[in-house]
């Protein structure tokens, strides 16, 4: 298995850890000369520039959060002037609010394209590959974060860009695409299309899934391995932090491999902030080391996550973080118990009839908050006797109450009645009086 950059990773941790400490003394010295948000914060917490000695300073360092963004939109988090930045991009807006935009200098988009090479060849992708990128191209990043890193492996990019399953299929086929990228729920519609247009993975080529930018348990993984014949691999990023490169597995998919030469990870108790042991799951905590544009000084991601530092068998010795289990803010409460959308998808993958579609509807009954799970079924049982459906309902709702500790109802649905996401799925619909979408 091929590594693109060995030198760091496959770096051992004193050398890591000292360039850590280099660099992070330097992104904190630009950042409160540039930022005045980031010298204020440091002149609250009392502390200059100059007492960040190293790694172990990190911990008396302020945090940043999603909201910095908001109040310093569009462009107050640059910490270069505008003729230096190059590119913008960001998530799309919330309901509530304004994008989160994020500069790019040349530098900056060189080392992005960087840690993107390097989470394709971790995934199998060589210079051979036909690589088909279903992810969006725009403001978001995964259209040409994905573009910039398979063209510097030297696969043949296919920007077809998402939307248009049809053509997807037909281009997957025509063009004997080998690596399909995009998000894992545009992955499995894709393969449904396919199944429906009678093209059958004899018909491609494919070899290679890289899917990432939304949550995904490992029984969607078996689905996209199974319908599409692929070796399917995570990889997870932030537009705040750049966009996919963050972290990418490898092909023993077993926990994505941080790029820590280039962001120091801490993975929190979001109650305390303390830091919880390797293997714990708690909040990502980023501080990027070599961003130009936008340095980010302890970032608080919201995601969950454990971090473990054990070595991998592929050689790579950074630091791996887990699949990640929910939001700080995904997370709901139902008569006391917590409840993350990823539990649900879990449980319901492991059942035979249930398909990957399912939405999760949350309502008040009175003052208490209830869920409705609706999953959609195999045509096969749809069609079957309505004695079969109720108990296939009944051992969903069963394996919902053990698995999560309370109950919550079942809805079976029909075959293709619930939405198709050709980006990141929706999977929470809040019907909560009062409460929107999300
Ligand atoms: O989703 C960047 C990206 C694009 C990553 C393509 C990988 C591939 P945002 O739109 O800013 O950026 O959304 C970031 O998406 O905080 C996580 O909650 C979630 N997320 C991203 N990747 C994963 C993943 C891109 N592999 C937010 N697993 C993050 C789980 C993920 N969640």
């Amino acid at each position: 298995m091929t590594i693109w950059d060995p030198a760091w990773e496959q770096v051992d941790r004193p050398t890591l850890e000292c360039r850590q400490g280099e660099l992070l003394r330097e992104q904190v010295r630009r950042a409160a000369e540039h930022l005045p948000y980031v010298q204020a914060r440091l002149n609250a917490a009392g502390l200059r520039p100059a007492d960040i000695r190293g790694l172990d300073d990190l911990r008396r360092l302020p945090f940043t959060v999603k909201q910095d963004f908001m109040d310093n939109y569009p462009f107050g988090m640059f910490a270069v002037p505008l003729r230096e930045v190059v590119r913008v991009h960001g998530s799309s807006g919330t309901s509530r609010g304004k994008s989160t935009i994020v500069g790019y200098t040349r530098r900056d988009l060189d080392t992005w394209a960087e840690l993107c090479a390097r989470l394709a060849t971790a995934a199998g992708v060589t210079a051979s590959d036909i690589a088909q990128i279903s992810f969006g191209y725009g403001l978001f990043t995964g259209g040409f974060g994905l573009h910039a890193g398979l063209e510097r492996v030297g696969a043949l990019v296919l920007p077809i860009s998402s939307g248009n399953t049809p053509r997807q299929v037909q281009f997957l086929r025509d063009f004997g695409t080998t690596a399909l990228i995009g998000t894992p729920t545009y992955a499995l519609h894709i393969a449904e299309t396919a199944q429906e247009m009678g093209v059958g993975r004899g018909q491609l080529a494919l070899k290679w899934g890289l899917f990432g930018g939304e949550p995904w348990s490992e029984g969607i993984r078996r689905q996209i391995e199974s319908l599409l014949g692929i070796v399917a691999t995570d990889n997870y990023g932030l537009s705040e932090l750049c966009g996919p490169g963050v972290s990418y597995e490898c092909l023993y998919k077993n926990g994505m491999h941080i790029a820590e030469d280039h962001y120091i990870v801490e993975v929190l108790d979001p109650k305390t902030l303390e830091p919880v042991a390797d293997g714990e799951v708690g909040e990502l905590v980023f501080t990027t080391l070599t961003r130009e544009a936008v340095p980010l000084i302890r970032y608080r991601t919201g995601d969950l996550a454990s971090v473990t530092r054990e070595p991998c068998a592929c050689g790579r010795t950074l630091a791996r973080m887990s699949k990640v289990v929910g939001r700080t803010d995904d997370m709901m409460v139902i008569r006391g118990v917590n409840v993350f959308p990823s539990q649900i998808e879990s449980i319901l993958l492991d059942i035979e009839h249930a398909q990957p579609h399912y939405q999760i509807v949350r309502t008040r009954r009175g003052a208490l908050e209830h869920l409705e799970v609706r999953v959609e079924v195999t045509e096969a049982l749809f069609n079957d006797k309505i004695g079969h459906m109720r108990a296939v309902e009944e051992e969903i709702r069963e394996a919902l109450r053990s698995g999560l500790g309370v109950d919550v109802d079942v809805r079976l649905v029909e075959p293709k009645s619930l939405e198709r996401f050709t980006g990141k799925a929706r999977r929470v619909v809040d019907e909560r009086p009062g409460e929107t979408i999300r």
